[in-house]
């Protein structure tokens, strides 16, 4: 039975005990979880705030250490972690191996910036004084986070908030509990002092009414989440009603423009690892494939043999997609089936894929678990759900058009603006579509998916509110700026009122 942990001590609740099962074998229980109740996300940020101030006052390269510490520790227990997150959310092993290695990268780059984590001097208008800049941990941060990337996506934030300072409440996604649970039994045996990291499993509307109470008590100084937009806009309206600006990194429907002077080659391989890698449950998977109209139709049929062509089921072999996450996943992939309309082409079979009729290139036994048929939708356009909701599945549309101006109208019209992707040999088209964009990512002759763990990884529009992960760029998010003035004069000097004009 797995449970939460304040203080650095598993709690007794008496909640209701849910379980986490493995998609890929249905029958697998992974682990019982017992649910939380929103006094305990009290609780736990009240533990979080007790033990912030003698954390920050750590100095900072220590801090850097137990972040190396906890980085040796991931990877010396890599395979075990790796398995755990394939069994538990169906990721292909050879995923789930890069999915570990990009916590063990992420405490790689903060452990050094325990060394750095730099403040500025700063020269003044008035002599004899000094001015500088200091960066000082928010305090508590709250963070929440989906279950498509375990344990990858949560060590962006809580590296990063643990290295400047904060303590920390996390609030892991239900369906990916265990991974959770022993996320944090390595990070607070790498040396984080009892509360610095407390562990809370609850559903989404006890979180909600913790979290607000939270708040309200002045409790919590930094909201983090990753999931639905839908989700995104409520924590956002909350938090801007305490004038908090959280750090939001939300859905997205991902293009890829395919130009005639493309590769096609390397755009099919792109698109097939974009658009149905992770069974295209990434953020970053890519939404609709916008192609030239001159080499559409040679395009459809070589992205149509490779998806045909590729091997599908058990996570544990060598497969470009095991099964959705879990049932309500399930649930989005049949309603986005419902938005193919008369007008749209479809070739193959539709939905769950049954032990009856195994599509080629199946692998293991298709009746254990939450396995769904790849589906290519030619011929969607703004008019259509398909082209501007995203659907979270293996589920990739095609469009075409005509100049590139028409094409970044068409990547830009759902409005999200997380991850993007132009296929071309040509310089020119780069730089055009960089400009006209409006995603926070941009990848050329490369898939949408797959970014590494030291750029700047966030959206703009329905994708979040502007806020970046990952790299130097996160500091921002869990550090404020103090700004201090030193007057060694003697005497009160007045800014702006005595400044020489030479
Ligand atoms: C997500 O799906 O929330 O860029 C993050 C990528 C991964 C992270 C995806 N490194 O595909």
């Amino acid at each position: 039975m797995l449970r939460s942990y304040l203080g650095g001590r598993a709690v007794d609740l008496a909640g209701t005990v849910i379980t986490s099962t493995n998609p890929a074998r249905l029958d697998d229980v992974v682990a019982q979880v017992t649910l939380a109740d929103a006094q305990t996300l009290v609780q736990a940020a009240r533990s979080a705030s007790r033990a912030q101030r003698a954390w920050a006052d750590v100095p900072a390269p220590v801090r850097g250490q137990v972040i190396a510490n906890i980085g040796a520790l991931v990877e010396a227990n890599a395979e075990a972690l790796a398995q755990l997150v394939t069994r538990e959310v169906g990721k292909p092993i050879a995923e789930s191996r890069g999915e570990v290695q990009e916590i063990v990268d992420t405490c790689r780059f903060f452990l050094g910036e325990g060394r750095r984590l730099y403040g500025q001097t700063v020269p003044s208008e008035m002599p004899d004084k000094q001015l500088f800049t200091f960066r000082e941990p928010v305090g508590v941060a709250t963070i929440i986070t989906a279950g498509n990337f375990p344990v990858a996506v949560p060590s962006w934030y809580l590296v990063p908030a643990l290295l400047c300072g904060n303590a920390v409440v996390w609030k892991p996604a239900l369906y990916s509990a265990a991974c959770a649970d022993a996320m944090y039994q390595l990070f607070v045996r790498g040396g984080l002092p009892d509360g610095v990291l407390n562990l809370v499993h609850a559903d989404g509307d006890t979180t909600f009414a913790g979290l607000s109470q939270a708040l309200d008590e002045g409790l919590v100084h930094k909201v983090g989440f990753t999931g639905s937009t839908a989700v995104g806009r409520a924590i956002g309206e909350l938090c801007g009603r305490h004038l908090q600006n959280p750090c939001l990194e939300l859905g997205g429907k991902n293009p890829m423009v395919v130009t005639e002077a493309a590769d096609l080659d390397l755009a099919v391989e792109g698109a097939l690892f974009a658009g149905f890698g992770t069974a295209g449950q990434r953020c970053t998977s890519l939404g609709t494939v916008i192609v030239h109209e001159s080499v559409h139709d040679e395009f459809l049929t070589r992205f149509r043999a490779a998806v045909d062509s590729a091997a599908i089921g058990d996570p544990t072999r060598d497969v470009l997609y095991g099964p959705l996450l879990d049932e309500k996943f399930a649930s989005s992939y049949e309603k986005a089936l419902g938005w193919i309309g008369s007008a749209h082409r479809v070739d193959g079979p539709l939905g769950r894929i049954s032990d009856t009729s195994p599509r080629n290139g199946f692998v293991g036994d298709p009746g254990t678990g939450l396995f769904y048929h790849p589906v290519i939708v030619d011929g969607v356009g703004p008019g259509d759900d398909l082209f501007q909701q995203e659907t979270f599945g293996p589920i990739v549309g095609v469009t075409t058009y005509r100049t590139l101006e028409q094409a970044i109208e068409l990547a830009n019209a759902p409005g999200y603006g997380l991850s993007s992707a132009i296929y071309t040999t040509n310089p020119h088209d780069v730089f055009t579509f960089r400009r006209g964009i409006s995603a926070g990512m941009v990848s050329v002759n490369n898939s949408t998916s797959g970014a590494e763990a030291h750029l700047p990884f966030g959206g703009n529009g329905r994708s979040g509110n502007g806020s970046r992960q990952s790299g130097m760029w996160v500091l921002d998010q869990f550090t404020r700026w103090q700004a201090v003035n030193w007057d060694y004069s003697g005497r009160l000097q007045k800014a702006q009122m005595e400044v020489a004009v030479v």
